[in-house]
């Protein structure tokens, strides 16, 4: 592979690997999933550790899933594969024997490092011992964890106040390992907890509490089997949350129509064959998708209005469609929102959701002919400007039909990290509640912080502004994960420290403040043992469930420690004597972190009992009961407002995406098995008028550009590859075109950054 010449480590090498295309996939899984998973499996690791590694995973003694937080079904599980192809890849990348030893780094500079792909740098293996980067050198060197722990509190103790450090959470953290995390920043002194949720369903967050009264999903896994239509929009599960297509086909055997809400048409909202049936596995299928709405990107406000509006009609026509019982009894502000929606035509509502009037009909016509409606959705409703007001609508669809708070209906916003539910359930916010803080106080007799901290957008800024100078990650991949590549990684450099908690390497390890540390950890997978005793960890899924999690892998090196120990040490050197908490006692066995978690937030009842139950135990959820715990004690429907987007002539609407190979900035291999997109990820999906109207081809080479804000931002060498998918709208994977993403572009309210509506104009390469 060629390798980039510039010295820019932030960006991604544009060397382009060879693009092959074929048609895409019309089924989702089968036999070439668990081909490809034992592939990545046995190509990471030895055949005894591999079997062991997938025998463990997701059943009940065993661990969760790396990947994604869609959750195991609560009886019946498969024995042995109670797994998808995404998941092997995800615990083939983090069990891999590969070690990353001292003399990696001794060959290999930083800036050397910078010129390797993601794909390259995530192939290289477990980080092995802790490193440190010093002041003014382009080496990683080894240091010992007493030296990194007391550079760090060096560091945080210098500062002038505990709100110029930063401290970042990405989703995997256990519970255990959060609820610490939270506890030390706030005993340090800031509630300065950004995390990958603010970039994620921050706008689910905000949409749902206002208008149910809880922040997560109401539905069960048991729901989606009695639904009568499941909506699903903005979602691609066949890629990232293959074991939802197992419900999905179970909800069809039982009767359930789906309506898909898409630009692109996914494989996996197509059709499935099962892999954990003999017949799934031969190729027999069962098709998903009863109507499929190619919406224009950020159409949905428009397109639910729309159906809104048919929904209406059909009411005041023939009645049956809406459920005044339910919205008399549970709701507040119908009369405006049904005001509102007269003043929309269908005609502009379907033009500016680019869709006819006829296809909008047929959608609705599902809608008004079910009873009980589940609605999915993930990043393709929660990335853009109005993302909490297309989740309103959604909300305002459910709440018309009584959809909410009954068995096989309600809210599923579909979760991406495995513990990113758990981690805000711990307190890990940039603005935690004021009962929260209470207890907190009250449990460990210290004052924390009552002053809201920074979010992601606003910690960048921050750093960027030299308003914060130590950057502390537990987990993930902040540089990459994060909008305005170039932009961040000035903010990164601008710091006196930057330190990473982490499995593997990544890009955010190479573009560091003055002084740098890697702090190698235990990943899920992995033995962790305390005092002489096997622990194990919980999590929180997407529905919900806390149950446990035991890694059984024997760690690859000697130096991990766990991240609950890593709090501990940590907190014990910056805070020393002052701090009034007993971090020893805690990480010495992990039931006292648990039976502290108990007496501080609710529905931890008997904690360290209900988890070690199979399967694990519910948190109390009131939209589930419906119980909407809103300021009225009512749900709240919503009026919302779209501007539909003006693009100029030669502007189109990119969408950034992941591919089937990759897991957020992990990068498993080079191919879009789904899309038929292989050996390539510098790709620009687009409409073949648009193209042709430009005069171009498909294969062709164009550089990207935004100009947000009049600073112009650059993606160089891409391909064209002629796709379905609406006009003026493009599809490019994240992280590539994260570039392309400015930083003051979020949605509303909840400040996630634009990634599925950046502005962007293309121009062939000279
Ligand atoms: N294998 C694997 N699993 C994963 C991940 C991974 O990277 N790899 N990531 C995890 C994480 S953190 C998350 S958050 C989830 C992400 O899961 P998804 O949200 O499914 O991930 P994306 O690829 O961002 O896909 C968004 C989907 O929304 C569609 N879309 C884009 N814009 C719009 C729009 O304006 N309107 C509508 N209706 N649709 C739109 C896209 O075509 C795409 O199908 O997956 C989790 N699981
Ligand atoms: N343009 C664009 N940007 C996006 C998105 C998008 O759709 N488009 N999606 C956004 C979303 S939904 C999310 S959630 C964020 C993801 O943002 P992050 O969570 O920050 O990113 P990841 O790529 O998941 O992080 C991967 C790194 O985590 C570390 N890691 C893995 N397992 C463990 C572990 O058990 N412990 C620790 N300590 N470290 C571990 C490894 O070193 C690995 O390199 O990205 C966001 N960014
Ligand atoms: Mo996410």
């Amino acid at each position: 592979m060629k390798k980039k010449t510039t010295l820019n480590p932030e960006l991604t090498p544009e060397t382009l690997t060879g693009l092959k295309t074929s048609e895409p996939k019309e089924v989702a899984v089968g036999m070439p999933a668990v081909v490809s998973s034992m592939k990545h499996v046995f190509g990471a690791m030895d055949v005894g550790r591999g079997v062991k590694a997938l025998l463990n995973l997701n059943q009940k003694d065993g661990f969760d899933c790396p990947s994604c937080a869609w959750p195991d079904p609560d009886d019946e599980r498969s024995s042995f594969a109670e797994y998808c192809e995404n998941g092997a890849k995800a615990v083939a990348e983090e069990a891999t024997t590969k070690r990353l030893l001292p003399d990696f780094f001794a060959q290999h500079s930083i800036v050397e490092l910078g010129t390797w792909s993601d794909y390259e740098l995530s192939q290289q293996g477990r980080i092995a011992q802790p490193m440190h980067k010093r002041k003014g050198v382009d080496h990683y060197e080894p240091i010992a964890w007493e030296d990194a722990f007391a550079l760090i509190a060096k560091h945080l103790n210098e500062l002038q106040s505990p709100n110029e450090a930063i401290f970042y959470t990405s989703g995997r953290t256990s519970n255990e390992a959060a609820f610490l995390y939270q506890l030390f920043v706030r005993e340090y002194g800031t509630n300065n907890l950004p995390d990958c949720s603010n970039m994620c369903h921050e706008s689910s967050g905000v949409a749902l509490i206002e208008t149910v009264g809880i922040g997560k999903g109401s539905v069960k896994l048991e729901d989606l089997y009695l639904a009568d239509l499941i909506i699903i929009a903005g979602q691609n599960p066949g890629t990232n949350h293959p074991r939802m297509l197992s419900a999905l086909e179970k909800a069809k055997r039982n009767g359930a129509k789906i309506l898909s809400v898409n630009p692109l048409y996914e494989t996996g909202l197509v059709a499935f064959s099962n892999p954990q049936t003999a017949g799934g596995l031969l190729g027999t299928k069962t098709d998903l998708s009863d109507v499929f709405l190619q919406v224009r990107i950020n159409g949905d406000v428009p397109l639910f209005k729309a159906l809104l509006k048919l929904m209406h009609a059909e009411e005041q026509k023939n009645g049956g469609v809406f459920d005044w019982k339910f919205i008399e009894e549970k709701t507040t502000g119908v009369q405006d929102l049904l005001i509102d929606l007269e003043k929309h035509t269908l005609q502009q509502l379907a033009e500016d959701c680019g869709l006819t009037v006829s296809q909008l009909r047929e959608a609705a016509e599902l809608i008004i002919n079910s009873k009980k409606i589940v609605a999915c959705w993930a990043m393709g409703l929660t990335q853009h400007k109005n993302a909490v007001d297309n989740i309103r609508e959604v909300v305002n669809l459910l709440l018309l039909k009584g959809s909410i708070g009954k068995p096989g209906a309600g809210t599923c916003p579909v979760r991406g990290h495995s513990n990113v539910q758990g981690d805000r359930t711990m307190g890990i916010w940039e603005m935690p509640p004021k009962s929260f803080l209470d207890s907190l106080e009250k449990q460990f007799g210290f004052q924390p912080p009552r002053h809201h901290g920074y979010n992601t957008v606003e910690a960048i800024k921050a750093m960027y502004e030299r308003k914060a100078s130590v950057f502390f990650a537990m987990g993930g991949n902040f540089l990459s994960a994060t909008p305005d590549t170039v932009y961040t990684a000035q903010a990164l450099r601008n710091c006196s420290l930057t330190a990473h908690v982490s499995t593997k390497l990544n890009r955010s390890h190479l573009v560091t403040g003055e002084e740098a540390l890697i702090l190698p950890c235990l990943g899920r997978t992995d033995l962790d043992i305390q005092h002489g005793e096997a622990q194990f960890v919980s999590v929180e899924n997407s529905m919900g469930v806390v149950h446990q999690s035991k890694g059984k892998l024997k760690p690859i090196s000697e130096f991990l420690l766990s991240e609950p120990d890593i709090v501990r040490r940590l907190a014990n050197a910056v805070l020393e004597y002052k701090s009034v908490i007993d971090w020893d006692k805690y990480v010495a066995h992990y039931d006292n972190i648990r039976a502290i978690i108990e007496q501080t937030i609710p529905g931890f009842e008997n904690y360290n009992e209900r988890v070690r139950k199979p399967g694990g135990f519910y948190l109390p959820n009131g939209a589930r009961e419906g119980d909407f715990k809103t300021n009225t004690g009512k749900a709240a429907f919503s009026v919302n407002q779209y501007l539909p987007l003006k693009l100029a002539e030669e502007e189109y609407l990119m969408m950034t995406i992941r591919s089937h190979d990759q897991f957020n900035t992990t990068i498993y291999g080079l191919d879009d098995r789904y899309r038929g997109i292989y050996n390539e990820r510098r790709v620009v999906l687009m409409n073949e008028q648009d193209i042709s109207k430009r005069g171009w081809k498909g294969g062709e080479k164009v550089d990207l550009f935004n100009y947000f804000g009049g600073i112009e931002r650059t993606a160089p060498q891409f391909i064209i590859v002629p796709y379905s998918i609406p006009e003026r709208c493009v599809a490019t994977y994240f992280p590539e075109t994260n570039t392309l993403v400015p930083i003051d572009s979020f949605a509303e309210r909840s400040m996630t950054p634009t990634s599925k509506t950046v502005i962007i104009q293309i121009k062939p390469v000279i």
